[in-house]
């Protein structure tokens, strides 16, 4: 009987895109950033998804001095993959959301493949209070808001970063994001094996259902052929339950509270590591085993923790 294959485990630690902070565990100091990405490595996440926040304010950061502080003691304290976000937040320049990435030059990082009316606008009606001043307006006009990565926007990037060796994860909201990803590969930006993350349930997006990862999948099939490797983000609450799914058909798996701020329904997350030992217990129990760090770099053909700039 053919080895089933290892499962790659992500956590997506802190978030700022479109997770304001409607949870206390969701972290954004410096130390409580530190900690739950360390204690998420150890509940069995070979992959690190990282953004920054103003610690002050909370609010989405790309400066790489709001990153330094977390990146050395992560990976004093862990094997972990570090990869650092390039979506920063709504209102930002690409060159904005690649400096970080630049600077650290980490061994992933993420690749938004297409622009989209990424939404959570109708959060704005759901909660009365907020932890910052910023994040109720922010909310509230996200449905007028661009998240953009134009086909300049990717090249641009691609060109930019190519001397970091970095891999990139290829999130795709939508099937028409994996047809703009095999445009980018026929035109040499991005070589196999390319990481692909389905990422589903966003508003603006394809939905969270098994049809439509089926599609995706199928679709990918089609493009790639071999070239690929993937995985599932489903947001809220379906999170965990399409990451199981995935899991059974081959694939990889991120969780953390920038997708989710519940662990159950109706139930909130005390920390990113209760997520993590969630997905790997499920994944355990239904027989397969995950990857550590390195069995990650293996499969996602990674530079090494050795050749990051933090
Ligand atoms: N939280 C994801 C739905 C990025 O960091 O570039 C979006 C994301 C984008 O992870
Ligand atoms: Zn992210």
């Amino acid at each position: 009987m053919a080895k089933k294959p290892k499962t790659i485990i992500t956590c997506a630690v802190t978030g700022a895109i479109h997770t304001p902070t409607m949870s206390d565990a969701l972290p954004y100091s410096y130390d409580d950033i530190t900690s739950q990405a360390i204690a998420a490595a150890e509940a069995g996440a070979s992959i690190l998804h990282l953004h920054a926040r103003n610690p002050e304010t909370g609010a989405p950061s790309v400066d790489p001095e709001d990153f330094r502080p977390f990146l050395g003691r992560i990976k004093q304290a862990t094997d972990s993959v570090v990869n650092i976000s390039t979506g920063g937040s709504l209102t930002l320049s690409i060159q904005d959301r690649i400096l970080p990435t630049k600077t650290f030059s980490p061994e992933m990082c993420s690749m938004n493949m297409g622009s989209m009316n990424f939404s959570f606008h109708p959060l704005a009606r759901r909660y009365d209070s907020w932890k910052f001043d910023w994040e109720k307006d922010y909310v509230a006009n996200s449905d007028g808001n661009i998240f953009r990565n134009t086909f300049r926007d990717i090249q641009e990037a691609a060109t930019t970063l190519a001397p970091h060796n970095v891999k990139f994860e290829h999130e795709c909201y939508d099937v028409g994001h994996l047809y703009n990803l095999r445009f980018c590969m026929d035109i040499g930006l991005f070589k196999a094996p390319i990481f692909i993350q389905f990422v589903m349930g966003i508003l603006g997006g394809i939905g969270a259902d098994i049809d439509n990862l089926v599609f995706m999948k199928r679709t990918a099939d089609k493009l790639f052929g071999d070239d690929y490797r993937w995985s599932i983000l489903a947001a809220g609450a379906a999170q965990i339950p399409m990451a199981t799914t995935a899991s059974q058909m081959g694939g990889n798996v991120r969780v953390g509270l920038e997708d989710s701020l519940f662990i159950s329904r109706g139930v909130l997350a005390e920390n990113n590591a209760q997520q993590v030992a969630k997905i790997r217990r499920i994944v355990e129990e239904l027989g397969h085993d995950i990857a550590t760090p390195d069995e990650a770099r293996e499969i996602l053909d990674l530079k090494g923790g050795d050749r990051v700039a933090f």
